[in-house]
């Protein structure tokens, strides 16, 4: 899409849109009078899909798939249970002390769960109070809002973009770079393949499909990953899913997949696996290319017509520089695998079209950076970069990356900046002296340790003296790692808000808390297809928000006429006419190529479909030709040794890939005297991250006496006295939880898997909700992050690394307490 092309034509349009308050009467007939019964399916959408619901009595009663989903995932089950639930957020709700006391309350009981029942324009004065205070007495360093998140779907109510504007009208504040996901590769291969390729769209699966003998993925979990996407999923890539398994029974397509843990994709796709010990990719990618080398498989034209550094990288591989040689033999000590095993690799991957699909959950660990950094090195080896079915991708598990793009222009959303020339009240952009944009996931550290100068991408980061955050559309208390260590950073912190829709974790740590309505609840419209741009949805009002809860375009169009800026926010236009308007916006911009129908057709048909685009080849253009088409390096070549990272002289990631120990690791590795198992915390097979598991009826699909699954060895168990179903304790010297046991033979000893989004829900020694605040405390439903690491990748990236963690488990045979995370706050009346 050209996107400048689109905002000049999302301006021209604005004048028309605006004015179309008459146009849009006939919507409020389409949603329907919700006293009556409806017949007539409504169409919406969300991450997990479009749907067709139908109501009864004002009640969702049916979701079933979009019709254009020919794979829709089985969350479709857990969509009711998002809007009826009893972790809903209800009312405005401000913490106990910080109701009596403010700015300066008891902050060491933060998590007590202990809210008291306010009023909407209570919450919200009380809410700008804490933000005047915070800009008069600390500037906007002390205020970080907009941490990392995965909010719900819509253009228009986006989350995090109204929260943002509508604090930028109060004042400026800390901003994050990077995100979660893929902290580190984002910020490595841009020095190495000249751009973030993680978010970039890949080949497309009918080329692979098409060119392909080999497939070799690498940390991948496609069939489960695909079932959710950034903006709403279509799920096409399953079409192409079902047509590998076929093409992989056939023996047409080869697929191994490297990985510690027999995955759903593998499963699915009946591929081989390859296993390999956790964290132990790069020792087994160097092993691979020493034998590459040295047996002369790897592609010397290609390396040399279009990588850089190739010779000072052979000095490490060789063991000149280091004296180290990275055998086959080398390698197997540290991975797992038998030298001879490695060889084979290393032919089957000069064999034929090899297409590398790497995932994102080998770059979530310490020096996160390395294996992707090696398996681009690996890549160039093979010399396929550029050849349809070859070379290498970083997303093909991802929202849709492999569908070829319609080309259509798709539809703007509501700003998440000031529209030029609007002033905040507090206009002080003064730091005192800090950063005001820190690393996403070192904001922990920062609260810590105000003032810490650290290395951060060939800068350097001084930290802000946090006192104030504000959260919509994330769950800190979900994305980031090492409870007990949050609870210490939280009692410094000065007051918290969140706006969410539902009382989990984030809102329990929480002095604010503002309840949001879900998506089911409010019209709007969303992109179909994050990759694919297939078309647009409407997303029509399903039933009125329940409870006080309201949009988050209403709540903050409030705050924002709290502080007599109310125009500025919305532009004058409601709701309604913002769909319009975004809509409009986006017929403009693909007049001439894209037949789009008028407003009022669209919103009543709920779909406009732009079909499939043509298919593509990832780097295509600069294998035709490097020097008209550079890659975004600093040579414009693939950089395997990088004259600007070694000029940073980080001691933890050198100019060129590297094996680097780590603090944990499994499997013989520092650590694992004390804590033997690898906890791995991959992303969930029945959730996105925390949202859907308020959804009770869909939890009770999955969860084992209550908790989260723990899937285990079998071996492991046996010698541990676990049977399946049993409560295990799992813990390590940073927390505790308690979880269900699964034993599957999907998990080889020494290995397990709780997945990130389970809710954190501590309770105290005694067992109960309220003395969830102590430092330690139990947490009763498994949230693995009660017991991730948290430190940066390395002075690079400083990004996320939850899968360097060690634990150990064992039966549990305390007194078993309630979990505290699903029934809301204790509320408390004055
Ligand atoms: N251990 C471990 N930790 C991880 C990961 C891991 O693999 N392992 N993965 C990391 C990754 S990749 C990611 S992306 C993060 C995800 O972390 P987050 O993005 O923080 O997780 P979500 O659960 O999606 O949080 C979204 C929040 O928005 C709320 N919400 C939904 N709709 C609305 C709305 O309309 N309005 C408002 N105001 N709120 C809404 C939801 O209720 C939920 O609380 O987690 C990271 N953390
Ligand atoms: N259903 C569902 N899908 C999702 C999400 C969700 O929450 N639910 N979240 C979305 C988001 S925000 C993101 S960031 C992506 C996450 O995408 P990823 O991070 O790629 O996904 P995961 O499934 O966590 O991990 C993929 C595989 O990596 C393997 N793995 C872990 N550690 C290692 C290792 O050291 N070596 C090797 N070789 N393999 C390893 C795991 O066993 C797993 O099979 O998923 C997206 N898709
Ligand atoms: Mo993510």
């Amino acid at each position: 899409m050209n996107r400048r092309h689109f905002l000049k034509g999302l301006l021209s349009v604005s004048c028309v849109a605006i004015g179309g308050a008459s146009v849009l009467k006939p919507l409020s007939a389409v949603a329907g009078p919700l006293s009556e019964p409806a017949e007539d399916w409504l169409i919406t959408a969300s991450h997990f899909g479009a749907f067709k619901i139908n109501r009864k009595n004002g009640v969702i009663d049916q979701v079933v798939p979009f019709d254009a989903d020919k794979y829709p995932t089985d969350m479709i089950h857990g969509i009711r249970g998002i809007v009826y639930n009893p972790s809903r957020a209800r009312y405005p709700m401000i913490r106990l002390d910080y109701l009596l006391k403010g700015w300066d309350s008891d902050t060491t009981r933060r998590g007590d769960f202990r809210f008291v029942r306010v009023t909407w324009d209570q919450a919200l004065e009380i809410f700008i109070d804490a933000l005047n205070t915070v800009q008069t007495k600390y500037g906007p360093s002390g205020l970080h809002a907009g941490q990392t998140g995965w909010r719900a779907v819509g253009q228009l109510h986006s989350c995090t973009s109204h929260m943002q504007r509508a604090v930028s009208m109060h004042g400026n504040y800390v901003k994050k770079v990077g995100d979660y996901s893929t902290g580190a590769g984002q910020v490595i291969l841009p020095y190495v393949l000249g751009s973030t390729e993680v978010y970039a769209q890949g080949t497309s699966w009918s080329l692979i499909l098409e060119q392909s003998d080999t497939i070799i993925m690498w940390s991948t979990d496609p069939y489960k990953n695909l079932q959710v996407g950034w903006n709403t999923e279509t799920h096409e890539s399953y079409y192409y899913l079902a047509e590998l398994k076929k093409k992989v029974k056939e023996g047409k397509i080869r697929v191994i997949s490297v990985d510690p843990v027999v995955s759903k994709t593998q499963d699915y796709l009946e591929c081989e696996h390859q296993y390999v010990n956790p964290q132990a990719d790069v020792p087994l990618m160097l092993g691979i290319a020493h034998e590459m080398y040295t047996k002369g498989l790897y592609d010397k034209d290609f390396v040399q017509g279009y990588s850089l550094g190739f010779d000072e990288f052979l000095k490490y591989l060789l063991g000149k520089s280091d004296g180290v040689e990275k055998t086959p033999e080398w390698a197997s000590k540290i991975c797992g695998i038998s030298p001879e095993r490695i060889r084979e690799l290393a032919k089957i991957m000069t064999t034929g079209r090899v297409q590398m699909m790497v995932g994102w959950c080998i770059q979530r660990q310490q020096h996160g950076e390395q294996p992707y950094w090696m398996s681009a090195v690996l890549a160039t080896m093979i010399g396929q970069i550029g050849l349809a079915g070859g070379g290498i991708s970083y997303g093909h598990h991802y929202s849709g990356i492999g569908i070829p793009a319609s080309g259509a222009a798709m539809p703007g959303a509501f700003p998440r900046n000031l529209d030029e020339g609007i002033k905040p009240i507090f206009n002080s952009t003064d730091f005192k002296g800090a950063s005001s944009v820190i690393p996403v996931a070192r904001w922990i550290d920062a609260i810590m340790e105000p003032g810490k100068v650290i290395d951060a991408n060939g800068s350097k980061v001084t930290f802000p003296d946090i006192k104030m955050m504000v959260f919509s559309g994330c769950n800190p208390w979900n994305h980031h790692q090492n409870r007990n260590h949050m609870k210490e950073a939280y009692r410094k912190l000065k007051c918290v808000v969140t706006i969410d829709t539902n009382w989990n974790a984030g809102a329990r740590f929480s002095d604010i808390v503002l309840p949001a309505c879900t998506t089911f609840e409010r019209n709007d419209l969303d992109i179909y297809g994050s990759y694919a741009n297939r078309g647009i949805l409407a997303m029509h009002k399903m039933v009125e928000p329940l409870y006080e809860s309201l949009s988050d375009f209403e709540i903050f169009t409030r705050f924002a006429r709290k502080l007599g800026k109310e125009k500025e926010y919305t532009r004058g236009m409601t709701e309604l006419q913002w769909i319009e308007y975004l809509y409009n916006g986006c017929k403009q911009a693909n007049a001439g190529n894209f037949k789009m129908p008028e407003f009022m057709t669209f919103w009543k048909e709920g779909y406009v479909d732009f079909g499939q685009g043509k298919p593509w080849v990832r780097h295509q253009a600069f294998r035709e030709d490097p020097e008209i088409n550079p890659l975004g390096t600093p040579s414009g070549l693939i950089e395997i040794f990088s004259r600007k990272i070694a000029h940073y002289n980080y001691d933890d990631c050198p100019g060129h890939p590297t094996w680097m120990e780590k603090v944990e690791r499994s499997h013989g590795g520092p650590g694992s005297k004390k804590h033997p198992i690898w906890l791995q915390s991959c992303h969930p097979n029945k959730r996105l991250h925390s949202q859907m598991c308020e959804s009770e009826e869909f939890r009770a699909t999955y969860t084992v006496k209550d908790r989260e699954p723990c899937y285990i060895n079998a071996q492991d168990a046996k010698k541990r006295g676990i049977k399946n179903g049993d409560l295990i304790r799992v813990f390590n010297d940073r927390g505790q939880a308690l979880v269900g046991a699964v034993i599957s033979p999907n998990f080889p000893e020494g290995i397990i898997r709780i997945s990130e989004g389970a809710w954190f829900s501590p309770v105290g020694k005694d067992g109960s909700k309220a003395g969830g605040w102590e430092i330690g405390a139990l947490d009763s439903y498994g949230d693995p992050n009660t017991m991730t690491l948290d430190i940066g990748t390395s002075k690079l990236a400083q990004a996320c690394s939850a899968y360097t963690c060690l634990v150990d488990y064992e039966k549990y045979t305390g007194k078993v307490p309630e979990v505290s995370g699903f029934s809301g706050p204790i509320e408390v009346n004055l």
